[in-house]
């Protein structure tokens, strides 16, 4: 591994100071942090990455001024920030504590994600200012959560009626890589249009790894291209410059407080060391080298501040105190335990003993209460349509908790394009009930960013499909309690339309794919077959405290089969617990969804031979109702809609196979949609979605075994 020498000392540059410090900055802290950053660096490069106790280390080496300048003016109590892997100076800056961060990066258990994450990828609840949002490791991911919890302040304060909530802030750092990625233009939209209070927060090195910023945006100045755009301060300047730096940071932020709408920032910074210490950087010009790192700002704010602000000695026992102080956290951190195998298992679901500290109703105790006890009788036995009976359910919780809020594509005015939001908004208001922009990941990532703060939100993606676009929040909201060691969750209740529809069906609009979500970590999948499973289960989801995939089938949504009567408004169905929805003694019908209602058709042919089994959720699945059944049949037949390949089934048949394979009188079997796409042809369509006669004639061969 080549290793480059770490990021210089403070040495005097030969620059004249720029200007008279600005008074209102505590330039001592400034210096402080800037000089334990450096510190931190040298430690990692010079002596932990060689000894090989650290693996990645990403040095901030050149962008610390602007990332202490901006922590310092996070002061509002319900600031947050969503960082990168190079925002170490502003951790610092927000009560990171230099132990922690050599505890992070040595994979220790002091590390705020307990050795489970990369020591960069950072998150903290609220300690001296900002609460850090949890990072991913996916570049562009941080904007739009940080967009959600500005939408948050704008809701908690309007809404809600929280004054405490008034003037805060969201921030996203980022480089100016992260500029070309979708989230960065989801949340530069969504910001905008909404005027929400949100600073990005541009740190422009003039390279993402080796690849210049000419590569991603034109002139090479995301600024510049961004200065007719609409609703958007735009600010621009020299990041190693500190008076200019501070009164930039003091404007944007200034500007949001005050409730002109969002800035973004653009800060021009050297990256004094490679992009991580395995880079050695030889895609660069040595003389562009040099120019870097005589734009150091280190020895530019020594210049600055010495001897108007502090004297050389105040300068000298600053930096031995940074010194010493990093010394002693590398001692510590390393002297920290290692975690054991097994504590990789836990938090991956919320766990009832062990709160998390952010996001979600419960930190604050503002959750409704979860009762699995006697359902209530309707007070009208009228069977409606699952899809007003989703619509029902959602209306009680809203009513019954503000922190309830709807919104997608189309789900405002015309009350979805499926009419699940029906008229929803005339009750609730345009803040309860919103239209968004075209931009499933925002959609999503506003979805994580509102859960962290405290609220229940419920966004609908339209199509199964749809939800492609949306895939790496998704996957990331997924695992934000295991990535952070329980310190965040964010339970959001996305609703999803999947499968055919019994007038056409066509490759966009009738996907299943329900086993992609059960392959997700962290999420609960819950997939019912009728109107009172849809509000007992979708009341669960909304008072869970895990992220929930909420799939409503469109044939279902209409169709006569799936009626059934309002259970009421305390009605909640657990999740695991599936239901027998026709017994029977020689083969054990395992299925969910729409395909429940054609099983149980086929299996009227054969008497009382055959039992259905609704799973009702496949994360987590009643293996246990299955297995019970499959022991008394001898006889297993697994049917779903989504393609038969690597679908849910074949997790059913391994678990059974495993668990009851002395009591099989016959293999396991399935039945599955063909695998290739869902025409638009009907005819077509009914070749690939799995038919009664074919579940027929399957329960059939397994019968006659
Ligand atoms: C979605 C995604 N694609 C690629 C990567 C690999 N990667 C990590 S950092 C990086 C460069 C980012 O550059 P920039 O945003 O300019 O920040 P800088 O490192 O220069 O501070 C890349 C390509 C990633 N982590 N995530």
């Amino acid at each position: 591994m080549t290793v480059q020498a770490a990021a210089p000392r403070a040495t005097r540059s030969r620059k004249p100071a720029a200007a008279t410090p600005p008074p209102d900055v505590d330039w001592r802290t400034v210096a402080r942090i800037m000089l334990t950053s450096r510190a931190l660096d040298r430690v990692e490069v010079d002596d932990l990455v060689p000894a090989g106790l650290v693996k990645y280390q990403f040095s901030a080496g050149g962008h610390e001024l602007g990332q202490v300048l901006l922590g310092l003016a996070l002061d509002h109590p319900r600031d947050a920030a969503a960082v990168y892997y190079r925002s170490r100076p502003f951790m610092l800056t927000n009560g990171l504590t230099p132990e922690e961060g050599l505890a992070a990066t040595m994979g220790r258990v002091g590390s705020p994600n307990g050795g489970r994450d990369i020591g960069v990828v950072f998150n903290l609840p609220r300690r001296e200012r900002a609460t850090i949002l949890p990072m991913s490791g996916d570049v562009g991911a941080q904007f739009t959560p940080a967009l959600g919890w500005a939408h948050a302040i704008r809701y908690r304060t309007t809404v809600m009626g929280e004054a405490d909530w008034d003037g805060a802030v969201a921030v996203a750092l980022g480089g100016d890589g992260a500029c070309a990625t979708p989230g960065f233009w989801a949340a530069l939209n969504m910001a905008t249009t909404a005027r929400l209070p949100y600073l990005f927060f541009i740190e422009d090195n003039g390279y993402a790894i080796s690849v210049a910023s000419s590569f991603q945006t034109p002139g090479a100045n995301i600024a510049a291209n961004l200065a007719s755009f609409r609703n958007l301060l735009v600010l621009d300047g020299d990041g190693t410059d500190p008076a200019a730096c501070a009164a930039l940071v003091d404007r944007a932020i200034g500007h949001i407080r005050g409730g002109s709408g969002p800035a973004l920032l653009r800060l021009v910074v050297p990256r004094l060391l490679g992009h991580s210490v395995q880079d050695n950087q030889a895609y660069k010009p040595a003389e562009l080298r040099a120019r870097e790192a005589a734009r150091d700002p280190l020895p530019r704010l020594r210049d600055f501040l010495v001897p108007e602000v502090l004297t050389a000695a105040d300068w000298a026992a600053v930096e031995a105190e940074a010194e010493a102080e990093v010394a002693a956290a590398r001692d510590r951190a390393a002297a920290q335990a290692e975690g054991r195998p097994d504590d990789a298992h836990a938090f991956v679901f919320s766990d009832a003993a062990h709160p998390q500290t952010v996001g979600g109703t419960r930190p604050e105790g503002a959750g409704l209460s979860v009762d699995f006890g006697a359902r209530p009788n309707p007070p009208e036995p009228v069977r409606l349509n699952l899809v007003d009976t989703v619509r029902m359910t959602l209306e009680a919780e809203m009513r019954a908790t503000q922190r309830v809020l709807v919104f997608g594509e189309d789900v405002g005015a015309k009350g979805g394009v499926h009419g699940a939001t029906r008229d929803m908004q005339l009750r609730f208001g345009a803040d309860r009930v919103s239209d968004t922009a075209l931009c499933e990941e925002g959609i999503i990532g506003r979805a994580v960013g509102l859960a962290l703060a405290g609220l229940v939100p419920v966004p609908e993606l339209q199509f199964r499909k749809y939800a492609d676009p949306a895939t790496e929040q998704l996957n990331d909201c997924g695992t934000i309690r295991w990535r952070t060691h329980n310190r965040f969750a964010a339970p959001i209740v996305v609703r999803i339309p999947v499968g055919f529809s019994p007038a056409t069906g066509d490759p966009w609009h009738s996907v299943c794919d329900e086993v992609v979500f059960a392959h997700s970590v962290g999420w609960k999948v819950v997939f019912p077959s009728d109107a009172e499973d849809a509000a007992g289960l979708l009341r669960t989801a909304l008072r869970s405290d895990d992220p929930v995939y909420f799939l409503e089938h469109r044939a279902l949504y209409f169709g006569a089969e799936a009626r059934r009567p309002y259970p009421g408004d305390g009605y909640m169905i657990p999740f695991g617990q599936a239901a027998v929805r026709r017994p029977g003694t020689d083969l054990t019908v395992v299925t969910w969804g729409a395909m429940v209602h054609r099983a149980i058709e086929a299996a009227d042919a054969f008497g009382g031979a055959v039992e259905v089994i609704d799973l009702r959720t496949l994360v987590p699945w009643d293996a246990e109702s299955v297995l019970t059944s499959v022991r008394r049949t001898g006889r297993c037949l697994v049917i779903h809609e989504d393609h038969v390949t690597a679908g849910f089934g074949a997790e059913v048949v391994a678990r059974v196979t495993a668990e009851a394979f002395e009591h099989l009188d016959a293999p396991v079997l399935r039945v599955g949609g063909a695998d290739c796409p869902v025409p638009y042809n009907v005819r077509m369509m009914n070749g690939v979605v799995p038919s009664v006669a074919q579940m027929r004639d399957r329960m059939a061969t397994l019968l006659a075994y």
